[in-house]
């Protein structure tokens, strides 16, 4: 099959998921062909079947903000017409999904059926937002075939959009090889039994709760050894800066910044923290349990669907500090239970969310949508 996907190249989620299916699916055979205004992050090479797209954005005095929709639909109309497209894939309602309907329409009566994943916060957040809810709506409606990331992200679209239509649910995934690799040796090991290591990774958004990441680890710190290991970088870095020197643990706290691999940074980490406000399933918390990483999460959104509480991490409700931290430090003081926890997580993380389980699922529909 040949597959044009539209998604957002920086980092986050999505992004990750779009360009992670990309190179497994062109693994498998199909032709991939990634359309942006930038190389994904995870897209480093471009391995055999698979060809990038720049979206190209010019500055025209007249135009205050570039339509970047119109040049995306633009795009994708070409490549579907240079490369026989049979399939859009886009990753995100806004402005992909809309995007990619209208490049259906540029090609018309050529064939060509449009996937669309939500992956969250299309829908809890910005979608939703009232300047996009009806071009969201119409995009959702108007999808060849719909996914959503989680049970959670399934219903909630139902509750909030109204929509009549199937919406599959198809699991975020790992490469569990790929977490397998060498730890990374910017962090340095620490001795055994000794200070533990502490991570979060998220673009810094208000929604990932940064200052509750930095007051449980403040409170870790009153009981166990520890430091912090922060990942990735967003509005709310600052923020973690200040929470870290108010609160006096800054010198124990790293800020290694935008990282395209992940899980040499994890192999290092003894607890990974997300206690996020929204999380529509949560693929860090994956990646992390994968790694063999327990986790301690918001009991909120899709999280509950990925970790199992008390068996591969601990949920609380959202901004509960106090018992996130009691959680961690158990855990961390309880070194069989870390290491059942630990072996767990990896177990579930691929018995249940392994891409040869989940890259076919994808491929199904796929097949069910063309020969619609
Ligand atoms: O919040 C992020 O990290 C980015 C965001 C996105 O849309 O790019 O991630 C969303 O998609 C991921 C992949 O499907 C999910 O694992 C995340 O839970 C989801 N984020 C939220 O719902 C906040």
């Amino acid at each position: 099959m040949r597959i044009g996907i539209c998604c957002y190249p920086s980092h986050g989620g999505s992004g990750v998921v779009a360009t992670e299916l990309g190179k497994h699916l062109a693994t498998q055979g199909h032709e991939v062909a990634f359309i942006s205004y930038a190389a994904p992050l995870r897209l480093t090479e471009l391995p055999p079947r698979v060809s990038f797209h720049e979206v190209e954005i010019e500055q025209y005095p007249l135009l205050k903000h570039f339509p970047y929709t119109l040049a995306l639909a633009s795009k994708l109309a070409e490549v579907v017409e240079t490369h026989d497209l049979d399939i859009i894939h886009a990753h995100y309602a806004i402005p992909f999904g809309a995007a990619a309907l209208l490049a259906k329409q540029i090609v018309h009566p050529r064939k060509l059926k449009i996937v669309l994943t939500l992956h969250g916060t299309d829908i809890t957040l910005v979608g939703n937002n009232a300047s996009f809810r009806p071009v969201t709506k119409m995009t959702i409606e108007n999808a060849d075939a719909v996914t959503v990331v989680s049970q959670f992200l399934k219903d909630e679209t139902i509750r909030q959009f109204g929509v009549r239509k199937e919406l599959n649910v198809i699991y975020n995934f790992i490469d569990p090889e790929r977490h397998d690799s060498e730890p990374c040796p910017c962090i340095p090991h620490c001795q055994q039994g000794s200070q533990k290591t502490i991570m979060h990774i998220s673009n810094f958004r208000p929604v990932k709760r940064i200052r509750d990441v930095v007051g449980i680890f403040a409170r870790i710190c009153d009981a166990v050894d520890s430091r912090l290991i922060l990942v990735g970088d967003g509005p709310d870095a600052p923020v973690a800066r200040e929470l870290g020197q108010k609160l006096g643990v800054l010198d124990r706290m790293t800020f290694v910044g935008i990282v395209d691999r992940v899980a040499p940074l994890l192999a290092r980490a003894d607890l990974f923290l997300l206690p996020s406000s929204t999380e529509s399933f949560g693929l860090v918390a994956l990646e992390a349990m994968a790694s063999g990483v327990p986790v301690i999460a918001s009991d909120i959104g899709g999280i509950p669907e990925v970790i199992d509480h008390g068996r591969t991490g601990y949920l609380a409700p959202v901004g509960d500090v106090e018992g996130m931290s009691q959680f961690a430090v158990n855990l961390l003081l309880d070194a069989d239970k870390h290491c059942q926890f630990s072996a767990e997580a990896q177990n579930q993380a691929r018995l249940r969310f392994d891409y040869r389980l989940i890259v076919p699922q994808y491929e199904r529909l796929y097949e069910r949508t063309t020969s619609s």
